[in-house]
């Protein structure tokens, strides 16, 4: 019975670390809005990948897709998170800013 245990015990570690290498290829990026602009997002995105919009500003605002596919609310100071679920090019803005634009690129 003990050697069973040990034997379990390796493909038990291998399963944990390829686990770990697999969360490690999805990156975590950050869009900072500061000063009524968004950052520039990374131009290599990948699905799985997670952007964190940041609002540093004193004013409200949004980060919201044109195809409807997110709209984070972002009130002064705060931040949001967001699970990249879809590949394509796709224009956000800000409701209460329309001049305030970007673009995700995201590839498969
Ligand atoms: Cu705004």
């Amino acid at each position: 019975m003990g050697s069973l245990i040990k034997a379990l015990r390796l493909p038990l570690l291998l399963a944990l670390l390829w686990a770990s290498v697999g969360a490690a290829s999805a990156a975590e990026y950050q869009v900072t809005i500061a000063g009524m602009k968004f950052s520039a997002p990374p131009a290599q995105l990948h699905v799985g990948d997670v952007i964190v919009w940041r609002n540093d500003d004193i004013f409200r605002h949004t980060a919201t897709a044109r195809d409807k596919s997110f709209d984070i609310d972002l009130p002064p100071k705060a931040e949001g998170r967001m699970t990249i679920d879809r590949t394509g090019a796709v224009d956000f803005y800000c409701r209460f800013h329309p001049a305030m634009t970007g673009k995700l690129d995201v590839r498969p």
